[in-house]
C-alpha cells in the first residue's frame, strides 16, 4: 500500500512543500503538499523530474579521490572512511600551519545553510560564502541602503495588487510555485502588469504593457519615472511625510531626467512613460515594483535597484494588501524561533578574508563576496586560503570565466565537492563526498516566514540507493574527526531536530500530520501607523549615511552603456521553467525535451549579417569561441543576443548533456574582476560576443 511522506522539494533552491507517495520502498508519485493552501498539489516540471533524478545512474554514487592531475578526469572509488581520512588529514595540516581561517566554504545559501555555517564556526573560520554575488547581492545591498532590510526583508502580495511592474523579473518562467500562483491570481483579478525586458520572455505574454528596453538602460527609465512621480506630486504624500527622509534632495537629483531624455536612452516613448506614471498613481498603494535579479548584473544595477526600492516607498506600498509586507517570524506569532546549530559555538574573532563587514562596511559579512575570495586565494592577501569546500554550488558554472577560475583554484591544497550530480566543479575537485538526494535524506528544520509563520521539515521518503550520505551525517562526521565533536554531538537527525526545537514547546510528532507547523491561524499584519525601519534614522532613507561612510554616493549620474559595434552583441542569459540552472540539464526526462540551447537574435540584426533562422553561427569573445544555432526573432532587442544558462557541459559522465549547446559563463571572459563596487554583484551582463555565420 502507498504511504505519504510530507517533505520539501530539492530540485531547485525554492524548496516547495511536497507530498511524496511511496510504494514498496519506491517513490511512485510527487505532488505539492496539499496541506499548504498556497501550494496545493501544484508542482513544477522540475519538481516532477525529481523521481528521474533519484533513479538516475548518471549521478554521484560513491566517494571518490582524484587519481591524476586536477581536472584530468581520472578518479578512484574509495570508501567513506578513506574519503574522510583524506580530507581530515589535509585539513589538520592546513589548520596547524595557517589556522582554521585558511578553510573556506561556499554553498547555495538558504535555510539549511545553518549547519554548514556552524561547521565553519567550529573550525574557527569566518570564510563562509554563498552564491549571491552572482544572484541578488546588488538588490540586497540596495534594499538595505533604503529600508535597512535585506532583499528578503519585504515580500510581495501579488494576488491583491492593482499593478505589478517587473524589470526583467521573468516571474512565470523563472518562478517559485507559490509566488507564480499568487501572481496569476492577481492577473485573473485584473491586476495590470508592466513587463520590461530587452527580450519578450514568457512573462510578456501575461503583461498589459511590454517595453522592449535597450539592455542596460533601466536606470534611465527609473530616473524618468521618478522624475514624473515627484514633479507631478503623484506619490503617497502622507506615507512619505511620515516615513521617508531625503525627499527634497531626491527631487532635485531627478529633475534633470525627463521622459524625453529617457526615450533617447531606452527606446521607450516619453508619452508612454508619462501614461504609465498616471496609471500607477491611481493604482497606488497596491503597486508593486519588483527589483528582480537582472537589475543585479550591470555596472549600475545597485543604483537602478535602489531606485526601484525608492519607487515602492513613494507608492506607500509597505505593509498593505496588494503591496509589500513584512514576512512575519515565529516571534510575531508569540513563539520562540528555532535554535541555531551554531548557537553554542564561540564566535569567530578572525576577520573575513574578503573584507566584507570591516574593510567594506557596506557589504554584509554573512555570505561575503565570493569573487573577492578568488583574489585572496590568488594573492594570499590578507592571509592564505588553502582549502575550499564547495557544497550544493557549482562555481565553474555559476561564476564567470571558468578558465581563470581554474588558474586560481589550482593554488589550493584541497578542493572538496559535496554534490548529488557531476557538477562542472566536480571535474576540478580533489575529493568528492556524494550527498544523498533530497528524496533519500532528512534535513534540519527550517523557519517559514510569511503572513502565517511556521516551521517545516524535510523527511526522507526512501533509503539511499547508492553509497551516499545526508549532509548532516557528513558535517557531523567531519567535525567529530577534527576534534570538534563537542559542537556536533548528534547521533541522529532527531537529536538535531530536538536541539533546534529546544526553545519552543513543540514536539517532533507535531510535524507528522502535515509536514509543517503553522504558528498563526490568521495572517499577521503590523499596524501601518507604527512602522519602524532598521536604518539609523528608523525611517526609509533616500540618502544613506551608511553608504557615505564607505565613500559611496547614494545617487550617481546616469551613464549611457556601451553600444556594441556591428556584428557584436551584448550577451544576455536566463532560465526556463523546465531547468534549474545547470543541475537539470542531464536529467533523463528534462534532457529529452530541452536537450540544447540556441541563440536568440533580432530579425533586423540577423538580416544585416546575412544570418537566417536555424542557421549555425560562431560566437567569439576574446578568443573563446563556439558554434550554436540561431533563433531569429523580433522578440529581442537588436543590441543583444540571448542564450539559456546551464548548457555546454564538460563532464563526459553526463552523457545526455555532454557538449550539448554552449555555456554562457565561458564567454564571460575577464568578468571575475568586473563587479559593482557599490552593490557587490558581479556584472554578468557586461559581456559582448561577436557573431559570424559558421
Ligand atoms: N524554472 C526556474 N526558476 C527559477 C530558477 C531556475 O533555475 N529555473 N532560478 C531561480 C533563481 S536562483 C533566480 S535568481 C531567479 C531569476 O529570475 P529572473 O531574473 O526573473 O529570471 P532570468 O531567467 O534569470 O532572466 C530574467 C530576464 O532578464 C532579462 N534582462 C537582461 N538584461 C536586462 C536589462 O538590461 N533590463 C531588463 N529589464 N531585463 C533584462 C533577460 O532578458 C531575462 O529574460 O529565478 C529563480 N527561479
Ligand atoms: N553565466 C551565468 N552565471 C550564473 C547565472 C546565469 O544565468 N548565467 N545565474 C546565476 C544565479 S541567479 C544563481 S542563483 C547561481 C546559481 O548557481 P549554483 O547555486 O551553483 O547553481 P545550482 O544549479 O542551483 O546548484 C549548484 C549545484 O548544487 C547541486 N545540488 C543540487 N541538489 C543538491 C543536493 O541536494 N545536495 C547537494 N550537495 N548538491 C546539490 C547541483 O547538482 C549543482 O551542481 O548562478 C549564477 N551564475
Ligand atoms: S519551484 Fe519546482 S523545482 Fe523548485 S522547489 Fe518548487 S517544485 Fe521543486
Ligand atoms: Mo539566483
Amino acid at each position: 500500500m502507498a504511504s505519504s511522506v510530507y517533505s520539501i522539494c530539492g530540485m531547485c533552491a525554492v524548496r516547495c512543500p511536497i507530498r511524496v507517495e511511496v510504494e514498496d520502498g519506491k517513490v511512485s508519485w510527487i505532488e505539492g503538499n496539499p496541506n499548504d493552501a498556497g501550494m496545493g498539489t501544484s508542482l513544477c516540471a522540475k519538481g516532477i523530474a525529481g523521481r528521474a533524478l533519484l533513479y538516475d545512474d548518471e549521478r554521484l554514487q560513491y566517494p571518490m579521490i582524484r587519481d591524476g592531475e586536477r581536472g584530468s578526469g581520472k578518479w578512484k572509488r574509495v570508501s567513506w572512511d578513506e574519503a574522510f581520512d583524506y580530507v581530515t588529514s589535509k585539513l589538520k595540516d592546513i589548520m596547524q600551519k595557517h589556522g582554521g581561517k585558511a578553510i573556506m566554504l561556499s554553498d547555495r545559501g538558504g535555510p539549511f545553510a545553518d549547519m554548514r555555517k556552524a561547521f565553519m564556526k567550529a573550525l574557527g573560520s569566518p570564510n563562509y560564502c554563498n552564491h549571491d554575488c552572482t544572484c541578488g547581492r546588488n538588490t540586497h545591498h540596495a534594499s538595505k541602503s533604503v529600508y535597512g532590510l535585506g532583499r528578503t526583508g519585504l515580500a510581495y502580495d501579488f494576488k491583491n495588487a492593482n499593478h505589478i511592474v517587473l524589470f526583467g523579473r521573468n516571474i512565470v518562467e523563472s518562478f517559485k510555485v507559490k509566488e507564480v500562483k499568487s501572481f496569476m491570481q492577481g492577473v485573473k483579478k485584473g491586476a495590470k502588469v508592466t513587463y520590461i525586458d530587452p527580450r519578450a520572455a514568457l512573462t510578456a505574454s501575461k503583461a498589459t504593457r511590454y517595453w522592449q528596453i535597450r539592455p542596460g538602460t533601466d536606470y534611465a527609465l527609473l530616473l524618468a519615472i521618478a522624475n514624473v512621480i515627484v514633479k507631478d506630486g503623484l506619490y503617497d504624500k502622507d506615507f512619505v511625510k511620515k516615513y521617508v527622509t531625503g525627499i527634497t534632495k531626491f527631487k532635485s537629483f531627478v529633475k534633470q531626467y525627463t521622459p524625453k531624455w529617457a526615450e533617447q536612452e531606452t527606446g521607450i516613448p516619453a508619452d508612454e512613460i508619462v501614461a504609465f506614471c498616471k496609471e500607477i498613481a491611481s493604482d497606488k498603494p497596491k503597486v508593486i515594483f519588483h527589483p528582480g535579479w537582472h537589475l543585479s548584473r550591470y555596472n549600475d544595477s545597485f543604483y537602478a535597484s535602489r531606485m526601484i526600492h525608492i519607487l515602492n516607498a513613494l507608492m506607500g506600498n509597505i505593509e498593505v494588501p496588494g503591496g509589500q509586507f513584512y514576512p512575519k517570524t515565529p516571534k510575531d506569532a508569540g513563539y520562540k524561533g528555532l535554535k541555531s546549530l551554531g548557537a553554542d559555538i564561540p564566535k569567530v574573532e578572525e576577520k573575513r578574508a574578503d573584507g566584507c563587514g570591516w574593510k567594506y562596511k557596506r557589504f554584509d559579512g554573512g555570505p561575503g563576496l565570493l569573487q573577492l575570495m578568488y583574489d585572496v586565494i590568488d594573492t594570499g592577501d590578507p592571509y592564505p586560503i588553502k582549502a575550499y569546500f564547495v557544497v550544493r554550488h557549482d562555481p565553474l558554472l555559476a561564476m564567470p570565466d571558468p578558465e581563470e577560475q581554474k588558474r586560481i583554484l589550482n593554488k589550493l591544497d584541497l578542493i572538496v565537492v559535496v554534490d548529488v550530480n557531476y557538477s562542472e566543479t566536480f571535474g576540478f575537485a580533489d575529493v568528492i563526498l556524494p550527498e544523498s538526494t533530497y528524496l533519500e535524506r532528512d534535513t534540519m528544520m527550517r523557519t517559514d516566514k510569511g503572513l502565517k509563520p511556521g516551521f517545516s521539515v524535510r523527511k526522507k521518503a526512501v533509503e539511499p540507493i547508492y553509497d551516499t550520505k545526508a549532509g548532516w551525517e557528513i558535517w557531523t562526521e567531519l567535525a567529530q574527526r577534527l576534534g570538534k565533536g563537542n559542537y556536533f554531538p548528534y547521533k541522529s537527525i532527531e537529536d538535531i531536530w530536538r536541539y533546534q526545537l529546544s526553545d519552543t514547546d513543540l514536539k517532533l510528532q507535531d510535524f507528522n500530520e502535515k509536514g509543517f507547523v503553522q504558528l498563526a491561524k490568521e495572517p499577521i499584519w503590523y499596524d501601518r501607523n507604527k512602522l519602524k525601519f532598521p536604518t539609523p534614522s528608523g525611517k526609509i532613507e533616500l540618502f544613506s549615511k551608511r553608504l557615505d561612510e564607505d565613500d559611496i554616493p547614494s545617487f550617481i549620474p546616469y551613464e549611457s552603456p556601451k553600444k556594441p559595434e556591428k556584428g557584436e552583441f551584448r550577451l544576455l542569459f536566463g532560465r526556463t521553467g523546465y531547468q534549474t540552472h545547470g543541475q537539470t540539464t542531464n536529467n533523463p526526462i528534462i534532457s529529452e525535451f530541452m536537450g540544447t540551447n540556441c541563440l536568440w537574435m533580432n530579425t533586423q540584426a540577423a538580416k544585416e549579417l546575412g544570418i537566417k533562422d536555424g542557421q549555425e553561427v560562431e560566437i567569439n569573445n576574446k578568443g573563446v569561441t563556439g558554434k550554436i544555432k540561431v533563433r531569429v526573432t523580433d522578440y529581442i532587442h537588436p543590441e543583444a543576443v540571448f542564450m539559456l544558462h546551464g548548457y555546454g557541459r564538460t563532464i563526459p559522465f553526463q552523457t545526455r548533456a555532454y557538449k550539448k549547446g554552449l555555456a554562457d559563463q565561458a564567454f564571460m571572459k575577464g568578468l571575475l574582476k568586473v563587479w559593482d563596487k557599490a552593490g557587490g554583484s558581479i556584472s554578468l551582463c557586461e559581456s559582448f560576443v561577436k557573431v559570424t555565420p559558421a
